[in-house]
């Protein structure tokens, strides 16, 4: 009732008896209502997927109340506020992971079966969430679910693509491309808002004018497009509070067309505005450059410009004075994606609220935070000055303001060293002059987070040198994490169950360094014997899935050992099948006697490779030709099978990850910022086989290297061995198995020749090749850990117990505090 009051209120609490309820008769009542009403079908005649629109419509009603009270509640309080930003969200499926944060989950289930329904089923009617590439965006779905969780006064802003990630299909072993029709069976989970629209402007030219007796710019635009938005609510978990993912649509902007109406070509006309609802189509399907793209600009620009005037209007809805703007905003940069949106601000404070280039700049200053998701200085964004004229004409002007400050900034502070200087500016000079997005988001943002330790070290000593010499304060860290939400409690239910018997509590579910608990009970018969039982339900779930998959029959006996993520050449996926050939020609050479002993093993691939990236689509069609000799070899039968895992996505993941005993991260040191798939695994307790890169390096700290299989060179080493690289012989073992694919043992000899190319001939820049022998031990060590049952079951606990650290939670609440400088903003119960 806050902030409300007059007769019309009363009446209208008169009217609603309270919140909806969520006891098993209220909940079938409300199905039976959506099934009726919403979902337009009779209640006695509807199916499994009716049936989920029923149930999330319901749902959907209970998270919208919870979101109007938490949007009210934020609203009186006026708190300083977090948006961010990020092109890319991963959200995977909201039904489970919505019913667990409400804790409705049990009442949802009985009040199903009632009706003759499995909660279970129709929870895997629902299709994913893909509106991101890999694990940049998974992680701002985490992200968001913590900051609901932890109750602090957030939203997320991001693009609501008619296209998500492409479909993944395999045609003979080789990726193609479907386009991803997520929308096509509506989506119950988001809420449009006709009246929350914008217009967002392209094109143009820019006039002065005088305003008020000053001069200013005024930019004539050349095409305007409507941002209209839909609303995702996040629910925390144990909290009342629900907060917003605002997701843009393009639509075709009102009246602005009136001349072509005019001139009587209304089709054409008609069909021109259409062309408007192109930006907001298609997802770029490329996790890692996208350099240049006229689409993708415009993409950025749209998002940015939207949110920007929403949070401007939020704001001065409570206030007068910009100056305070910093005091209740922080605005958070998902890598260089958003980042034009430090040059919007800028504009909208000069150009709309006529405000000094001081007084802007020094607001600008204060609100922005940008953290990079990369290692590689060719993966930084840069955009073709030409096109950004055409495309934003006033922004490139201040852009080029901006860098004039900051270059008479920096000489000041270095002198003439025009090397440096040019390194360090946001326009780079040369045949094609480019801006370049990652200087212009750490010139403008008062944090830059590297998302691990070791991240934030290459950018400290390599990627951003220079600006951390000059700015050292800007320079921070926040290992990634996780949320235990999803990745244990909603993907894995039978452990969830265990771990809190065994804690005696549920509480970890939001305080989940008390997992740490289950050292204690690492090497009880009782718990091991549990803890074993729950794996097993588990991989039989995943086998299940594999022989429907790939037609593939796996045993349970077998090791399930598991790479999961987007396929790369620095992932080393190669690698990978390399190691599965060795271990293929060993077996196919042993003795019978020798063949009792080998532990039987299941390798599984699964992962998306980039539309245009060739040799990551060789790294596929390289496994399932692999796997096709290798599961055909009655030679070898349960001792080996090796399967790829189609159409790789979040609901996958939530299915093979608690079903793997191994999984691997092993991509050469230095190159993987942090990697998040391993906290995944480790809370569900597999055992890591990984290179001491990005992140790992913290969970070896916290694991113990001795409960996991480390190996390969370290991060200070790569550089020397790439300079020595094509002076030494790979070792014997691994010219082996490139030659026998090399000489067509697995078919395809000419398709692979470039695949082998890249390891051979001085070339292996990713150091396949010396880390290989290492690799080889490495496996050989899980080999005879996994022999020893009781042994293995407690480096599985010791896994889950020393997990607690990569839960996003940890990873929000010191974003908090370090970077943006929020407080909880709890609803009252
Ligand atoms: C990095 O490659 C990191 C995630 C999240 C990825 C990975 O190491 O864990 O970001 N980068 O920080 C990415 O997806 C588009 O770039």
């Amino acid at each position: 009732k806050a902030g409300f009051s007059g007769a019309k209120t009363e009446r209208m609490f008169e009217l609603m008896d309270g919140f909806l309820k969520n006891d098993p008769v209220s909940l079938q009542k409300d199905i039976l209502h959506h099934v009726e009403y919403t979902v337009a079908r009779s209640r006695f005649s509807f199916d499994d997927f009716e049936a989920y629109q029923a149930l999330s419509h319901s749902v959907r009603d209970r998270l919208i109340e919870r979101w109007h009270d938490t949007q009210q509640h934020f609203k009186k309080k006026d708190p300083k506020r977090l948006y961010f930003l990020s092109l890319e969200f991963l959200m995977g499926r909201s039904l489970s992971n919505s019913v667990i944060n409400l804790g409705i989950k049990d009442q949802c289930a009985e009040a199903l079966s009632q009706l003759g329904f499995e909660y279970e089923v129709l929870a895997e009617q629902e299709g994913d969430a893909a509106l991101g590439n890999g694990g940049l965006a998974r992680l701002s779905a985490c992200q968001m679910d913590s900051l609901a969780t932890l109750d602090f006064p957030a939203w997320g802003y991001g693009l609501r693509y008619q296209y998500g990630l492409f479909r993944q299909i395999i045609i003979d072993g080789f990726q193609h491309e479907q386009p991803d029709y997520w929308l096509n069976f509506g989506n119950p989970w988001e809420i449009e808002r006709v009246h929350v629209s914008y217009p967002v402007k392209f094109y143009g030219s820019v006039k002065e004018e005088v305003v008020n007796g000053k001069k200013c710019k005024v930019w004539i635009p050349g095409e305007t497009v409507e941002a209209v938005a839909y609303d995702n609510p996040i629910p925390g978990y144990g909290t009342r509070n629900t907060i917003n993912l605002r997701l843009w649509a393009a639509k075709p902007s009102e009246g602005l067309d009136i001349e072509s109406y005019n001139t009587g070509d209304y089709i054409n006309a008609i069909v021109n505005r259409q062309k408007a609802e192109i930006i907001s189509n298609v997802l770029y399907p490329d996790d890692r450059s996208y350099q240049g793209k006229e689409l993708r600009l415009k993409q950025q620009y749209f998002f940015v410009s939207a949110s920007l005037q929403d949070i401007v209007r939020r704001f001065k809805d409570m206030h007068n004075n910009f100056d305070e703007f910093p005091d209740k905003v922080a605005l958070q940069l998902n890598d260089t994606h958003p980042s034009i949106s430090v040059v919007e601000l800028m504009r909208m404070l000069l150009d709309e609220e006529h405000l000094s280039w001081k007084r802007s700049w020094n607001i600008v200053c204060k609100v922005f935070t940008f953290t990079t998701h990369t290692v590689l200085p060719e993966a930084l964004e840069k955009v073709p000055m030409d096109l950004f004229e055409t495309v934003l004409p006033r922004h490139l002007q201040i852009i080029y303001d901006i860098n004039f400050a900051f270059m008479e900034e920096l000489k000041n502070k270095i002198g003439k060293d025009y090397v440096r200087l040019s390194r360090m500016s946001i326009v780079e000079e040369g045949a094609v002059k480019n801006i370049r997005m990652a200087n212009l988001s750490i010139v403008c943002s008062h944090t830059v987070n590297g998302v691990s330790r070791a991240h934030s070290e290459l950018l400290k000593t390599r990627v951003f040198m220079d600006f951390y010499e000059l700015w050292p304060e800007k320079f921070q860290y926040k290992t990634n994490g996780v949320t235990q939400r999803r990745w244990i409690v909603v993907s894995n239910p039978s452990l969830c169950a265990l771990i809190s018997k065994w804690l005696r509590t549920e509480s970890w579910i939001h305080d989940v360094d008390l997992l740490t608990h289950l050292k204690n009970h690492a090497s009880n018969p009782e718990l091991q014997h549990e803890w074993k039982m729950v794996k097993k339900i588990n991989k039989m779930r995943l086998a299940e899935y594999i022989e429907t998959m790939s037609g593939v029959k796996v045993s349970l006996d077998a090791m399930f050992d598991v790479q999961i993520k987007r396929i790369h050449e620095y992932k080393r996926q190669f690698l990978n099948i390399l190691g599965v050939i060795h271990r293929y020609d060993c077996i196919k050479n042993m003795e019978e006697s020798d063949r009792r002993k080998v532990v039987p093993r299941v390798c599984i691939i699964g992962g998306k490779a980039p539309p245009g990236y060739e040799i990551a689509k060789k790294i596929i069609k390289l496994c399932h030709a692999v796997a096709e000799k290798i599961n055909n070899d009655t030679d070898i039968g349960d001792l080996l099978k090796l399967v790829f895992i189609p159409d790789y996505n979040v609901s996958v993941a939530e299915l093979v990850i608690p079903g793997s005993d191994l999984s691997q991260h092993i991509s050469t040191a230095g190159h993987e910022a942090s990697g998040t798939g391993s906290m995944k695994f480790l809370m569900n307790g597999c055992l890591l086989l990984a290179t001491a890169d990005g992140s790992t390096n913290e969970i070896i700290e916290e694991i113990g290297a001795e409960n996991m299989f480390i190996f390969g060179a370290k991060m200070n080493e790569v550089p020397k061995l790439r300079e020595k690289e094509s002076t030494i012989k790979a070792p014997l073992q691994f010219r082996r198995v490139v030659r026998m694919v090399r000489d067509g043992y697995f078919g395809f000899k000419d398709y692979f020749k470039s695949l082998c190319d890249t390891v051979e001939n001085g070339k292996d820049f990713y150091l396949l090749g010396s880390d290989f022998t290492s690799y080889l031990e490495a496996q050989a060590a899980a080999d005879r850990a996994y022999v020893d049952k009781e042994k293995w079951c407690k480096m599985s606990v010791l896994s889950t117990a020393g997990s607690g650290r990569f839960s996003s939670d940890r990873t929000i609440e010191d974003y908090a505090e370090k970077t943006w400088g929020i407080k909880p903003c709890k609803l009252p119960l």
